[in-house]
């Protein structure tokens, strides 16, 4: 018989994480996810497998953990003895990395030393291959070009520097020890699992409270931010593929097309029935109904429902990221099959139905 691949995801519990996991379940691994110490649950997107019956302890297992725990990190690469380890795991919110730029370092950047360190010192370089989930963010965006594996680095933000410390200690384990070690250089990815304070999600569940009468007004901050959006479930078949080649390399996934802070929001309007118009400039700027399909009680034409607010301002922004992934699409045969439109309707039905089952409980 067939012996059954054996992955470790660090970062179970995140968006990534948990479509990682439904996709190596699906391809018959054992899957096992190294989640955090938590007061309140912090498992609500891995909870469907948890309670699977013809999943859960037989080919799910979850390991408490902490990036900044190396013992405990060894001690359990020790005992599952992975085929592939995802080092997904990480404080990727950028505006709070600048808040807590020490913890986020420790997190992001010495995580991932503990981990290949970890291989190393098992002797489990000829056994684990390791995935690192690099971003965007470590490019920065002086650049008027789109961005590929062979573009400079100028991070804006200890975030940026957090992950690209990892990124070259991954090539540097890659090129000394031999290890099967990659980085994917991952642009934005949002889905109905994103992170609410994300501007994506923010966006789709802000809105749909707005239309539902559950709030008046969002507030947001740079609009002219552009970024290169896809869909996670597109983007984790990815990481797994990179692990799948003959020879470690490191691609960049993105779709290719961006799209403003704004311009999303604009969509994300259009697709609830309403149609905004812009007004004013900088910290003044904010949107306006000009259109409403339906009119009701609380929302009517004239209403102000998008203002910009400076708290969300960061104090060094990246505020143009494209990515070209030719590399991927010649080599890995990268398609990604959710648009930004379905990505969008995805996310608001979503914050809708969520809506609807809280005013039935
Ligand atoms: P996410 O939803 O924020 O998930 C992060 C995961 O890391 C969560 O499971 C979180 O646990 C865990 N984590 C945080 N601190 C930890 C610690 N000290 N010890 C152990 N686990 C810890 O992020 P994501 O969007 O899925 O992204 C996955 C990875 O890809 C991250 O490394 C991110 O930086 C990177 N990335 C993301 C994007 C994107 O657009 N989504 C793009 C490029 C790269 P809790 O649930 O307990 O908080
Ligand atoms: O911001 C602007 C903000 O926080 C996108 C992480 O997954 O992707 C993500 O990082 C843009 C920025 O994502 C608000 O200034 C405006 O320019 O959704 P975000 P991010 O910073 O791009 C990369 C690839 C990662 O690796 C990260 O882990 O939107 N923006 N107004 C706002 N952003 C937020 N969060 N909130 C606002 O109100």
């Amino acid at each position: 018989m067939k012996k059954k691949k054996v992955a470790l995801i660090t970062g179970i519990t995140g968006q990534d994480g948990s479509y990682l996991a439904e996709f190596l379940l699906k391809k018959g691994y054992l899957v096992h996810g190294i989640k955090r110490k938590s007061s309140q649950f912090n498992t609500q997107l891995i909870e469907n497998i948890y309670e699977d019956p013809s999943i859960n302890n037989r080919k799910f297992f979850l390991h408490y953990g902490d990036m900044t725990d190396g013992l405990t990190i060894t001690k359990i690469i020790k005992k599952v003895r992975p085929s592939e380890i995802y080092n997904l795991a990480a404080q990727s919110h950028v505006a709070v990395s600048f808040q807590n730029p020490e913890y986020i370092s420790n997190v992001n950047s010495f995580g991932t030393l503990r981990i290949l360190e970890s291989i190393r010192l098992l002797g489990l370089e000829n056994h684990s291959k390791f995935y690192q989930a690099s971003t965007s963010e470590m490019f920065g965006d002086d650049k008027k070009k789109s961005l590929n594996e062979k573009s400079t680095f100028h991070p804006k933000s200890p975030y940026g520097i957090s992950k690209l410390y990892s990124y070259w200690l991954t090539k540097v384990y890659r090129e000394s020890y031999n290890i099967f070690a990659v980085n994917g250089i991952l642009f934005n990815h949002e889905s109905e699992r994103r992170g609410e304070t994300f501007i994506t999600r923010k966006i789709t569940k802000g809105l749909s409270e707005i239309v539902c009468g559950k709030r008046k007004c969002l507030y947001v901050g740079n609009l002219n931010s552009k970024r290169d959006w896809g869909h996670a479930e597109d983007y984790v078949k990815m990481q797994w593929l990179m692990l799948q080649q003959k020879n470690p390399k490191d691609y960049v996934i993105a779709t290719g097309k961006q799209l403003s802070v704004k311009n999303f929001i604009n969509k994300c309007s259009n697709y609830l029935g309403i149609k905004l118009n812009w007004h004013g400039k900088g910290l003044k700027e904010y949107g306006k109904i000009a259109k409403i399909k339906n009119e009701n009680s609380f929302l009517k034409k004239g209403d102000v429902i998008i203002k910009v607010d400076k708290r969300y301002f960061r104090p060094n922004d990246v505020e143009n990221l494209l990515g070209d992934p030719k590399k991927a699409v010649k080599e890995l045969n990268w398609k990604p099959k959710i648009s930004i439109d379905a990505l969008i309707k995805r996310m608001i039905n979503n914050d809708l139905k969520n809506i609807e089952i809280k005013k039935n409980v």
